[in-house]
């Protein structure tokens, strides 16, 4: 006997058709199943003589599969083949946002963004990730685009990903676990304000900013006054950290470094890590768009041999970078390897700019994997033990 999938999807129902058995049976009996269950061969939901049946009020989001058995007296057919009515797939509802400083102007330089809450017509569906993108509108040139698991309705925006002075639209997007895609929330924008940290618009807040006498790189020229790279002050510390970008290295300008208050991260006291010298960020801008940062990083204090190349941010979290690291055998620097869009890049996409926040760090021999039960409530924060790259995906 074979069963047809004469489906016809009008209000969700289905009409099934058989070839009739050669010798005519007393009738036939249809079962189904949903995805993941067995038939119930004492429950047909259609019993008859024909050779069609029509069911109704089946449910849009349910994978069903039917069979049909000839039946005469008390002797039954073996099943007819099986044939497969599959779920009808809901887009999520597009999102909005929702953050207070839609519309802003003189917004601070690492804000919030939010959107509702993940909503679909499929009550079995659930949010799977959110893709956020952020996009400098004097150009276009997208400045951040991120697709997260944990950040699914709000994200904190990196340090440095945003300049001074800068009128940025953003729009996200929600992917449902069973693979459907929402469409674009309407665009929302704001405008940066003037950081009051940095008077003198050099890229490094002024109470970071390095003496002439300090020369890391010990090239003869104070760092202060070298064009190819950046010196900070960590805070509550003495020592400096600087970033060297020279001619060869990829890069055409460092437009900005500072250093962490490490007391802003939610999830210090949880942190895998002793920091000597805390983390520094800084925004590359790059010779070739997708192109691969050779830098190097000196440190006042030298690194230990145990040393690992640390990334924190707010998307990811804690990793482990070192892969792309090499330790100086003095400890004095660290020569990294960044791609932009690619490995160590916050931003998440090709577009000539590298944001990057590490610095050195030495495991504390405890709690290295306590921190994912309570890292959540860094508001966004990834945390957690390690988690790589593969959180998310662009
Ligand atoms: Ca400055
Ligand atoms: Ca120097
Ligand atoms: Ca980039």
């Amino acid at each position: 006997m074979i069963l047809f999938p004469a489906f016809s999807h009008a209000s969700r129902q289905v009409t099934l058709a058989w070839d009739a058995n050669d010798s005519k049976p007393e009738g036939y009996r249809v079962f189904s199943r949903q995805s993941g269950e067995a038939y119930n061969y004492d429950h047909p939901i259609w019993e008859g003589t024909a050779t069609t049946c029509t069911l109704i009020g089946l449910d849009d989001f349910t994978d069903y599969a039917f069979v049909v058995r000839a039946y005469d007296g008390n002797l039954e057919s073996a099943d007819s083949n099986e044939v497969r009515l599959p779920s009808l797939v809901a887009e999520p509802e597009q999102p909005e946002a929702t953050s207070s400083q839609d519309d802003a102007e003189d917004l601070f330089l690492t804000p919030v963004l939010q959107t509702a809450a993940f909503s679909s017509a499929d009550s079995n569906d659930t949010h799977l990730q959110t893709r956020w993108i952020l996009t400098r509108e004097s150009d276009g040139v997208c400045i951040m685009d991120l697709t997260s698991t944990s950040d699914l309705t709000e994200l904190d925006v990196p340090v440095l990903m945003l300049e001074d002075n800068t009128t940025y639209s953003w729009t996200v997007r929600h992917t449902s676990a069973k693979g459907s895609v929402s469409d674009w929330s309407t665009p929302s924008r704001f405008t940066t304000g003037t950081s009051a940290l940095d008077g003198d618009g050099n890229g490094i807040p002024d109470e970071q900013e390095v003496e002439t006498t300090i020369d890391l790189d010990d090239n003869g020229v104070a760092d202060a006054e070298q064009e190819d790279l950046r010196c900070v002050y960590v805070v509550d510390s003495a020592g400096q950290v600087a970033v060297s970008a020279p001619s060869g290295s990829g890069v055409s300008r460092i437009t900005a470094m500072e250093a962490t208050d490490l007391d802003t991260i939610g999830s210090v006291d949880r942190m895998p890590y002793d920091l000597p010298l805390g983390l520094v960020s800084f925004r590359l801008e790059l010779e070739h768009t997708g192109g691969i940062a050779r830098i190097r990083i000196y440190f006042s204090d030298p690194a230990p041999q145990s040393a690992r190349w640390i990334k924190y941010d707010t998307i990811n979290g804690w990793q482990d970078y070192s892969v792309h690291a090499t330790f100086a055998d003095d400890g004095l620097f660290v020569d990294l390897e960044i791609q932009d869009g690619g490995f160590g890049d916050v931003d998440g996409v090709e577009n000539g700019i590298i944001i990057d926040p590490s610095g050195y760090g030495i495991a504390n021999d405890s709690e290295a994997c306590s921190l994912t039960d309570a890292q959540s409530s860094s508001g966004g924060g990834g945390g957690g033990c390690f988690i790589s790259n593969t959180l998310w995906a662009h």
